[in-house]
């Protein structure tokens, strides 16, 4: 295929004929996301409450996965999501919406976006929303046309602004806005970001895409909204990189943690460009410069631009979207969290997907990376509350947290150390390895110097079962490394081999001069989610505890290096219950 270079004028009219011919009401496109034909429409007979998340947002059965156009409009955040209404793995995707005025209490509303036109009939797929100059919202987002899995980019409207909720949606006639060229592969062509209007007066939206592995971020343009045109080249493209998804792309600030809107565009800051790879399942994003005149984006040099790149979360973590929120004048970033158990398992649960927990994000003052914190919101929920300060842990020791209930809870951690001095070296040979696959040798329990320490979670009482989230020091040629991880290698006694039980690591870039590291995990039943040097580096992991759970769940902090350490101090709370998606709009919200 000539990738991108030939723009043929493709005529919309035959389009619509050829795709009202081909109605049919076989739903059995393939997304990324595996497919089970015999299992998606087998409705939940009763929902396992067991591993049920307590603060993270989830509906209350059935399938869930992409955030979809996270918004704040009129006082009121909206969330929508891609849901199956008729089962527990994934298929029949609608867009379900919710909405809350704190990000914490979500009140269920019908689905705002569903297949029912020529030009979505096999599927709505994710997509983002814009704010117009006029302050109304619209969103554009994949629709699926054919069982061929074509993808087409569509709008859809409020239908009453009025209305608070903006509880129904519109999808006009004049659908879809945008279709792929014969240079692009219309099967791979989804999930357009949120639009910015450049300074020529000119709206711009990101769409991802492959060509020959080369991953695309394919950028139109569009005066009103309605007519758009592709750009030759791509905003930018990788080879080997394979299909890009749910592409997000907006400006952080040089210095400070406001965030700010898509189309802002002065001398003071960076863009930011985050990609889904559809073949690892990890999102890697660069920090670089957006060149408005030639409408490219060049990643710094001091950013990886491939697989190896920085990632928003090392663990399970993807299809993430970002949205400014004008209230707060901050980013906010929210990702999926897919389950790691089996299909039988979700089957069986009725239910599969949780979204992690809001994220606060802005660029680091190094320039070089993102730093991502729970919104502050999150802290309403705190309840019962436990301190340790200036606690040694010497080799092998380990000390329990209690007075809290620890399989729903929030742990704030800075743990102290005098010395550098024992940590051990890093092999070169690693050089080469993920940071997953350096955990994966050297897990919690293996000695080290400088670490490892750092919390036991979901563990129960005698750690028969129990998910780490710890540091390990390594002095490499010239200078120190520090490798955080999150292993879900022993956090359940279930003997299913299929199970997904990685050992999630990312390296934190971290200064050590005052010799302390950080250490933030929001804990909640089968979801742990760590934040570490204050949110330089983030892990999420599924785990699915068999004996560590409600009250028979424990929390220690440890440590098996050599190295003594010092708990500097500990802060754990014990998490409330919000309202997640209990109960139909109608409150008296
Ligand atoms: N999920 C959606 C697609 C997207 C993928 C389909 C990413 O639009 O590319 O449910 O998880």
């Amino acid at each position: 295929m000539d990738c991108l270079k030939k723009s043929s004028l493709f005529s919309l009219p035959i389009f619509l004929l050829y795709f009202s011919i081909i109605l049919s009401f076989n739903n059995g496109v393939n997304a990324s996301h595996k497919v089970f034909p015999g299992l998606q429409s087998t409705s939940t007979v009763d929902v396992k409450n067991v591993h049920r998340t307590g603060y993270h947002f989830q509906p209350p059965n059935n399938w869930i996965n992409d955030p979809n156009a996270p918004m704040y409009y009129n006082g009121v955040y909206h969330l929508f999501y891609q849901y199956n209404p008729y089962g527990s793995v994934w298929g029949n995707i609608v867009w379900a919406h919710s909405v809350s005025t704190d990000l914490i209490n979500w009140i269920p509303l019908e689905p705002g976006i569903y297949p029912s036109e020529v030009f979505d009939k096999y599927g709505t797929w994710s997509g983002s929303a814009t704010i117009l100059l006029n302050n109304t919202p619209i969103i554009l987002h994949t629709g699926i046309v054919d069982a061929k899995n074509t993808q087409v980019q569509n709008y859809a409207i409020p239908a009453d602004i009025s209305d608070p909720f903006l509880r129904k949606w519109i999808k006009p006639d004049n659908n879809p806005l945008i279709v792929a060229d014969v240079s692009i592969n219309k099967t791979q062509f989804r999930d357009p970001t949120t639009c910015w209007l450049g300074q020529d007066g000119y709206w711009r939206t990101l769409i991802g895409s492959v060509c020959e592995k080369k991953g695309l971020a394919i950028l139109y343009k569009s005066r009103d909204f309605m007519k758009w045109t592709k750009v030759q080249d791509p905003l930018h493209s990788v080879d080997g990189t394979g299909n890009w998804e749910c592409p997000d792309f907006f400006p952080v600030l040089l210095h400070g943690t406001n965030g700010l809107d898509a189309s802002y565009n002065k001398k003071n800051i960076k863009h930011v460009l985050k990609v889904s790879l559809d073949v690892t399942r990890f999102e890697y994003y660069t920090v670089g410069k957006y060149d408005t005149k030639k409408d490219r984006y060049i990643p710094d040099k001091t950013s990886i631009d491939g697989w190896k790149g920085l990632r928003l979360d090392y663990g399970n973590y993807y299809a993430s979207k970002s949205f400014y929120d004008l209230r707060k004048n901050r980013r906010i970033m929210w990702g999926w969290a897919n389950e790691s158990d089996t299909v039988n398992d979700d089957v069986k649960k009725g239910w599969a997907g949780i979204q992690t927990i809001p994220r606060k994000l802005w660029l680091d003052p190094s320039g070089k990376q993102l730093v991502q914190w729970p919104v502050e919101e999150l802290e309403t929920l705190r309840e019962q509350k436990v301190q340790l300060s200036n606690r040694k842990l010497n080799k092998g020791d380990k000390i329990e947290v209690k007075g809290i209930t620890p399989a729903q809870a929030d742990v704030e951690v800075t743990f102290s150390f005098s010395s550098l001095d024992k940590a051990e070296p890093f092999d070169p040979n690693w050089a080469n390895l993920y940071a997953q696959d350096v955990c994966a040798i050297k897990g919690s329990t293996v000695q080290g110097g400088l670490g490892p320490f750092g919390l036991l979670t979901l563990a129960s009482r005698n750690l028969e079962e129990y998910t780490p989230v710890f540091f390990r020091v390594f002095k490499a040629q010239d200078k120190y490394k520090v490798l955080m991880c999150s292993d879900a290698s022993r956090s359940t006694l279930k003997n299913d081999k299929t199970m997904y039980k990685p050992s999630f690591a990312g390296y934190v870039d971290v200064d050590l001069t005052n010799k302390t590291l950080s250490l933030r995990s929001l804990i909640d039943h089968s979801v742990v989610e760590s934040f570490g040097a204050g949110g330089k580096t983030c892990i999420t992991s599924r785990v699915y505890p068999t004996l560590a759970i409600y009250d028979n769940a424990h929390l220690f902090v440890f440590n098996n290096g050599t190295e003594t350490i010092k708990i500097k101090s500990l802060n754990a709370w014990t998490m409330g219950k919000p309202k997640m998606n209990w109960s139909f709009g109608h409150s008296s919200y």
